[in-house]
């Protein structure tokens, strides 16, 4: 499928920071791969967003936070069920800032997410009490952006929820697949899968954007 970008299309690179990638606190496999072909990427749209994973010490998120746990256990809050991860991109650290590898000078925005100390966010768009709102979806709203695409870390959680987000925001949502990559715990990766398409969320290949 040819895609040509347009000006009100915007790419929303997620996540890709030092903690998921490998050597990182919740390294994801192969996430520096991805790198020069979102900065290949990123070179063909005029609109680039980025979204950045920032949690103060001692998140709800991290199984450190809860005695007898262990990471990539699954507990239930108040808000549902909540993967437990080892502490990662805690708010100041290495760990939270962006590859200095990432080349996306034009970058117009950075969203931070996952910054209340008991609620987890995912989504670019709300955090997962699916209350709380980011800001992002104004921000596309006033910019006249109708097409996102979406690309980064990791497939099956933060690209997911905010793939869905995006589509129920009202936006034509596509995420770049090869320009992504996966943690797939307990089966997450297949059910992202399931969840985006019964969205609508379209799939494209980065080779696709010409
Ligand atoms: C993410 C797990 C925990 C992600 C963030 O960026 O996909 N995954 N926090
Ligand atoms: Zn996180």
């Amino acid at each position: 499928m040819a895609f040509t970008p347009r000006s009100d299309d915007l790419l929303l690179v997620v996540d890709l920071q030092y903690d998921f990638l490998p050597g990182g606190r919740l390294a994801v496999a192969g996430g520096d791969e991805i790198i020069i072909p979102i900065n290949r990427l990123g070179r063909r749209f005029e609109n680039v967003v980025m979204t950045q994973d920032w949690h103060p010490a001692g998140h709800i998120s991290f199984a450190s936070s809860h005695s007898g746990a262990n990471p990539f256990e699954v507990i239930e809050l108040p808000y549902g069920p909540q993967v437990l991860w080892p502490d990662h991109c805690v708010q100041g650290t290495p760990g939270a800032g962006f590859s200095a590898d990432i080349e996306l000078p034009h970058t117009q925005l950075v969203i931070r997410k996952g910054y209340h100390e008991v609620v987890d966010s995912y989504s670019g768009f709300q955090e997962a009490d699916r209350k709380t709102r980011t800001g992002l979806e104004g921000y596309l709203r006033e910019r006249g952006i109708r097409r996102l695409l979406i690309a980064g870390l990791a497939t099956d959680f933060c690209v997911n929820w905010t793939a869905v987000d995006a589509v129920a925001a009202g936006f034509e949502t596509y995420v770049i697949e090869d320009a992504c990559r996966a943690i797939d715990t307990g089966g997450s990766l297949a059910k992202a899968w399931r969840d985006m398409n019964a969205a609508g969320v379209q799939r494209i290949l980065a080779g696709d954007v010409a």
